[in-house]
Parts: structure tokens; C-alpha cells; sequence
């Protein structure tokens, strides 16, 4: 029968020793003491018990009166802000921007002033089109925002991995990303465009397709977020204290080089761990491995301007490395991870619009629409216009304003003096302007008619698309194709698959043929009416290939270790070895994470249990269990998919005698160079440095058939 008075149990019951309180469930509770911080409601009054709410007896109604019970819920319910409209899935992290040369002559800012200065930074990287639980390896375009908290300001460089965009101008940024999210009616495909209303859109708007080029490229997959290049996108302004404007466009260099995975290999990371970036972003950090990149320049005049042939101001194009030089004038070093995810990554707010003396704008009608879209979407996400004050997105540099009050409103004016020029004196009287240090624009004359126009030299859609192409290697030609070829099997209306190859056709005409091929299409159609007639054949740029731009060292890279009992010690040790030399990490898999003793009888930990550590979540992998350690993998399909994957994923695979029978159960009964025998140290040495071309790409053309 039920009682209404509180069991026995229910009673907090001091622990001699450990200071435990007991629950309803007999489970236990810390309670505080000592240097123990007191559990407090927001109000600062103590709470003696956080387990139960204040009941009209054991099994009556919860009281109204319970005031912590109330504050708790209302605060719960009030966690979640509006995620990004874009860019909603993103991982951030500090560190800082040193100045490797000084920049005087060009700009006055003051970040680029004196060589071996450091500037703190904060940096979030993300996908464009998930939501904020998406998985991390869709294909997608990487956000690359970089804070930078200068001594005059906050500047914000909020770009992508990719250096060019879909769209010439803003106000088509609302169709390009209605497209590319889930569609309307169904609320999916979640955190990809591979569907119609997205191949809608970019097929009925030639000016994505140098666009379509790049996000169907590697770059879309990339390895990690230390592995990706980024880029600032527009044409930017550097203005030195004489007032002399000089072009830029910002790169940011990777230190490990460029790397990509394999499509195949992206969906399955999606599902074997789909925080795969954020977590190796953060176990880098972590291991002090600190992800570093250079900022290139390329710098330009007027003149240039003046006779490159596409415009400057337009954000579907780029200029080739190969034409203007990147001139590398400082590092930036990620070397701290986040204390609150919260805090500091969602709650960053990036606005293009934050610029610092020396930098300027240009007339790109994309970035000139982006400056309004930022900080308006930041009050729509953050609820307040004292969102600058949240210690993420607050000045490290004094500042000083009139603005007040609104929501949340942390740091008020003291004083009289609200307004200016006001006649309160200089003690009293607040901040004041101050010509020579402030920001000014730079005084370009403009004219022209009111109209809805572009620029003329906006209209040649094709010719860089083509040249990205022919710029990449054979092995990332085919990627391309094969990306376009699996997009367009997703999307339902063949008049849409065919409307993409009419602009391929613009392209180039064999790839045009190939993705007609691969998606079976009954008759190739005409190619679309280019808006400007001629398409130029432009030199190719190999700085645009990351296969021919490898960085010929697996530092950074992970080694998946397929291990058992018995696995043999001098083999095992040399592998070790060697890793650690090459500065790369490895991860043992084991039958049981518990870990697995080697033949010298010594016991190693596993970090991963076989089916919980699939091979797509390493680099390259080795495949080293004792004779019966693999008559026992044999017998488990995650393992053979082990051997199987890395395989197809064109990975090198070092492995011992011993392994053979899991490869031959897994089918895998051609070796090839990309698989090398390890029976000594030296063996271990040499399949590491062959890892350094990260991949055994020759093997690729022999595991696809369709
Ligand atoms: Fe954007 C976020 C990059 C065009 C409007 N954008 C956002 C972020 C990045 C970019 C990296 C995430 C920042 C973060 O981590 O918080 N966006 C770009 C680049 C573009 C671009 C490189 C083209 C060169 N964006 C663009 C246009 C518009 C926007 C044309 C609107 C007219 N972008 C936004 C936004 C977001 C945003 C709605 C969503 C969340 C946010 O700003 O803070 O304002």
C-alpha cells in the first residue's frame, strides 16, 4: 500500500568518509565541502536538495512554491538559440596570428605592423547546409571564419575553404541556400545537395558553375579542418598612412598540406563517427599538435585590375596563383581548445563588416550585401545588439561608446555623458573622436546609374570552370566526374540531370560525355547559350591540384593498427617507431578494447574495438594480428571490412605474413605496391615513408567498375 511519508531512504544520510548523500533511488550524491564549490540557484541561495522537488507529501502534486524546481525548468527550457542559417554545424578554437613580416609600406593596420608580433585569434570552422547535428563529412563547402583581436579592433575575415562563391550578388543568397537545405515540403535531404531543388537552382544560374567545378572536387571532403586551405574570397583593400589603396585577396595555407578523403570513405566516417573533424581538430590540440596555417597575400594594383581579364570584384572567380604571386606574411596557430562549447563557438559572432584601419572594402555587390546580412543575423541569433560584449565577441582593446541599454545590456557609461560633442570636459565627458587614428574609407569617387545591372566582365561563367578542371590531376578528374554522376543519380527529374551536362558541355566536353554516361542519359543535350559567346582556354594553374600540391609527409596522419594476441613485438615496435619519427599518430584496434598482449608477452591498450574502429577513420592502416588472431578476424565481418575498405580507399596497407588469412576471407587476394610486407623495423620505416603520398591512388581505377 502506498504511504505518504518519506522512506527511510529518501533521507539524506551523511557517508562517513566521502561526504555522499543519498538519493530516492539509493544512488549517490557529492555533497560540498571543503575547496567543493556550493550548488546555488542563479539567485546565490544554497539548494540543500537537488534530486526532488518540494511535494505535498511523498506522492502528492509538485509545489508552485519551488522556487529552485522553477528556475531549473525555466532556465532548461530556455537553453536552445536560433542555430545559423547557414553554417549552423561548426567547431571553433583559439589561438593566434604572428606577423612574419611587416606590412607597413601597404597597409597601416595595425596587425601588420611589427614582424614577430602575435595577435590573439579565434577561429571557427563549419559546413554550409547542416544543421547543427549533421554529421561532419557531407559534401559541403568548410567555413573558415578568423577573429582577429587587433590593438585597433576586431577583425573578422569570415571566409571558405573554397575561394570562389555560387553567386555574383547578394540578393540571390536567399535562393542558393532555400535550394541547397532540405526542401520545403519534406524537411529533407538533411546536410547535402545531393537533390533536385538544389540542381534546380544551379543549373538555371550559369554563374555557379566554376562553383559546381570546386564543391564537386576533393576540397568538399576534405580530411580535416587542418588540412584545408582558406580563403577570404572577395577582393579586399589594404590602405597604408599616406591613404594608397592596394588590392588583396587573403589565403590561408595549410602547414600539413592539403588532403582529402575518399567519397566512399565520407559516407561511411558520417556513420562511424560523425564528429569526425571536430574530433580531430580537437585531439590535435589536445596532444599539443597545434594546427598551423600561413596567411598569403596577393597583393595588386589598378592596373592590374584594369587588364585581367575577369573582374575583380566578382566572387566566382579567382586569380591564379600563377599570375599574382602569394606573398606568406604570417602564421596563425591554433593552440587552445574552447572551455564552453556554448560560450564561445555558437555564440562567436563574425561580421564581415568588422574591418580595422588599413583595411578596406571593395564594390563586390556579394561582400557588399554580406555586411548588412551579418550583423543582422547576428541580433536575430544572439537576441540582443550587446552581443559585443559577450567575452568571445568583446574587443581585447579598450573601447569606448555611447550606445545603451537594450537587452543584457553589461558594461553602462558611468556619468553624466550619454551623447557627444557634449561640454562635460575631458574627465567627464566620455570618448571622442579621433581623426588620425580613426577609421576612415577610402575616398573612391563613385558615379553611375541607379539600375539593377552587373558588370559586363561578370558574364564569362565557363572559362575558369574549365580551367579548375583541367588543372586537376587524372585521379581528381575522375572524383569530379564521379561526384557530378552520384549528385545527379540523386535528383529525381531527368530534365534537371540534363540542364547540368548542357553547361559541362561548356566545360569540358569530355567530362560533359563521361557524367552523361555514368548517369545514363538517353541523348546528350546542346550546350547551354553562354551569356558572353566566347569561352577562353585559360593555362591551366597547378596550384589548383591538392593531388600535385601533396606535402610529401604523413606528420598530422593516423594509422590504423589491426592488432591481436600475439601480434609479433619487433614488428609492432618498429611500427611504433617509425610513426613517431614521422611525427604521425597511430591507434591500435583490438578484437576487445581492453587491449591485447603482444608476442613478447607484453600488454598494450586498445583505443578502439574492431567494429567500434573501422579502417575510414585512419589514414593508412596496418594489419598485423598473429596467425590465430586472424583465423578469428576472418570469422568478423567488421574486420574483413576493415581490410576490405582500406582497400578500396586506395590506402596504403603494411601487413604480416600472418594476416593472410582475413585478407583472403575479405576477397583480397591481389596485393599490389600500395601493400607492403612488414617483417622487420627497417619494413616499418619504409611503409611510413610510403605513406607520405597519403594515398595509393593507381589502385582506384581497379575497385570501381561502374
Ligand atoms: Fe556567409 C555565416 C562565409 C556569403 C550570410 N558565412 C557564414 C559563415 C561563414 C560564411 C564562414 C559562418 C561564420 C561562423 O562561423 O559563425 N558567406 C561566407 C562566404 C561567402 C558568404 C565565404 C561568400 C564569399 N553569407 C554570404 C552571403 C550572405 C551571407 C552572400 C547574405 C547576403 N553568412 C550569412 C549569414 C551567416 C553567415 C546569414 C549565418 C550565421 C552568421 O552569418 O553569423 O549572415
Amino acid at each position: 500500500m502506498a504511504v505518504d511519508k518519506p522512506a527511510d531512504n529518501l533521507k539524506p544520510a551523511r557517508m562517513a568518509e566521502a561526504d555522499i548523500l543519498r538519493g530516492q533511488g539509493g544512488e549517490t550524491h557529492q555533497v560540498a565541502r571543503g575547496d567543493t564549490p556550493v550548488l546555488t540557484t542563479q539567485q546565490g541561495v544554497p539548494v540543500a536538495d537537488d534530486q526532488n522537488s518540494l511535494r505535498a507529501g511523498a506522492r502528492g502534486p509538485t509545489l508552485l512554491e519551488d522556487f529552485h524546481f522553477r528556475e531549473k525548468i525555466f532556465h532548461f527550457d530556455h537553453e536552445r538559440i536560433p542555430e545559423r542559417v547557414v553554417h549552423a554545424r561548426g567547431f571553433g578554437a583559439h589561438g593566434y596570428f604572428e606577423l612574419t613580416e611587416s606590412l607597413s609600406d601597404i597597409t597601416k593596420a595595425d596587425i601588420f605592423q611589427r614582424a614577430g608580433e602575435k595577435t590573439p585569434a579565434f577561429v571557427r570552422f563549419s559546413t554550409v547546409a547542416g544543421n547543427k547535428g549533421s554529421p561532419d563529412l557531407p559534401r559541403d563547402v568548410r567555413g573558415f571564419a578568423v577573429k582577429l583581436y587587433t590593438k585597433e579592433g576586431n577583425w573578422d575575415i569570415v571566409g571558405n575553404n573554397i575561394p570562389v562563391f555560387f553567386i555574383q550578388d547578394a540578393i540571390k543568397f536567399p535562393d542558393l541556400i532555400h535550394a541547397a537545405k532540405q526542401e520545403p515540403d519534406r524537411g529533407f535531404p538533411q546536410a547535402q545537395t545531393a537533390h533536385d531543388n538544389f540542381w534546380d537552382f544551379v543549373s538555371l544560374s550559369p554563374e555557379s558553375v566554376n562553383m559546381l567545378l570546386w564543391i564537386m572536387s576533393d576540397r568538399t571532403i576534405p580530411r580535416g579542418f587542418r588540412f584545408m586551405e582558406g580563403f577570404g574570397v572577395h577582393t579586399f583593400r589594404l590602405v597604408n598612412a599616406q591613404g594608397r589603396s592596394t588590392y588583396v585577396k587573403f589565403h590561408w595555407k595549410p602547414k600539413l598540406g592539403m588532403q582529402s578523403v575518399a567519397w566512399n570513405e565520407a559516407l561511411k566516417i558520417n556513420g562511424a563517427d560523425p564528429d569526425f573533424h571536430r574530433r580531430d581538430m580537437w585531439n590535435a590540440i589536445q596532444n599539443g599538435d597545434f594546427p598551423e596555417w600561413e596567411l598569403g597575400l596577393q597583393l595588386f594594383d589598378d592596373a592590374f585590375a584594369d587588364k585581367f581579364e575577369f573582374d575583380i570584384l566578382d566572387a566566382t572567380k579567382i586569380i591564379p596563383e600563377e599570375t599574382i604571386p602569394i606573398r606568406k606574411v604570417g602564421r596563425l596557430v591554433l593552440d587552445r581548445v574552447v572551455d564552453n562549447f556554448f560560450a564561445e563557438t555558437e555564440q562567436v559572432a563574425f561580421c564581415t563588416q568588422n574591418i580595422v584601419p588599413g583595411v578596406d572594402f571593395t564594390n563586390d555587390p556579394l561582400l557588399q550585401g554580406r555586411n548588412f546580412s551579418y550583423l543582422d543575423t547576428q541580433l536575430k541569433r544572439l537576441g540582443s545588439p550587446n552581443f559585443t560584449y559577450l567575452p568571445i565577441n568583446a574587443p581585447k582593446c579598450p573601447f569606448a561608446h555611447f550606445q545603451q541599454d537594450g537587452h543584457m545590456a553589461m558594461y553602462n557609461p558611468k556619468g553624466r555623458a550619454n551623447y557627444e560633442p557634449n561640454s562635460w570636459g575631458p574627465a567627464q565627458g566620455g570618448p571622442r573622436e579621433t581623426p588620425e587614428r580613426g577609421f576612415h574609407s577610402v575616398p573612391v569617387v563613385e558615379s553611375g546609374e541607379k539600375r539593377r545591372v552587373r558588370a559586363e566582365l561578370f558574364a564569362d561563367h565557363y572559362s575558369q570552370a574549365r580551367q579548375f578542371y583541367l588543372s586537376q590531376a587524372a585521379v581528381e578528374q575522375t572524383h569530379i566526374k564521379d561526384a557530378f554522376v552520384f549528385e545527379l543519380s540523386k535528383v529525381e527529374t531527368p530534365a534537371i540531370r540534363a540542364r547540368v551536362v548542357s553547361h559541362l558541355l561548356n566545360v569540358d566536353d569530355a567530362l560533359a560525355k563521361r557524367v552523361a554516361e555514368g548517369i545514363g542519359l538517353d541523348a546528350m543535350p546542346a550546350a547551354a547559350e553562354p551569356a558572353r559567346p566566347v569561352i577562353r582556354d585559360l593555362k591551366p594553374s597547378p596550384a589548383l591540384s591538392i593531388v600535385g600540391n601533396a606535402p610529401n609527409s604523413f606528420k598530422g596522419r593516423k594509422i590504423g593498427v589491426l592488432v591481436s594476441d600475439g601480434t609479433n613485438a619487433d614488428v609492432l615496435k618498429g611500427v611504433m617507431e617509425a610513426v613517431k619519427t614521422e611525427g604521425a599518430m597511430l591507434e591500435f584496434v583490438a578484437p576487445k578494447v581492453g587491449g591485447f598482449t603482444c608476442s613478447a608477452g607484453k600488454k598494450h591498450a586498445a583505443q578502439q574495438k574492431i567494429n567500434g574502429g573501422p579502417s575510414v577513420l585512419y589514414d593508412a592502416v596496418v594489419v598485423i594480428p598473429s596467425a590465430e588472431g586472424a583465423k578469428l578476424l576472418a570469422r568478423e565481418a567488421t574486420a574483413r571490412d576493415f581490410v576490405n575498405d582500406a582497400y578500396a580507399h586506395a590506402k596504403f596497407i603494411g601487413y604480416a605474413e600472418s594476416a593472410k588469412p582475413l585478407f583472403e576471407k575479405a576477397g583480397l587476394t591481389e596485393m599490389d605496391e600500395g601493400m607492403i610486407a612488414l617483417n622487420s623495423a627497417a619494413d616499418a620505416r619504409r611503409f611510413v615513408e610510403a605513406c607520405r603520398k597519403l594515398r595509393f591512388w593507381q589502385r582506384e581505377a581497379r575497385v570501381h567498375a561502374v
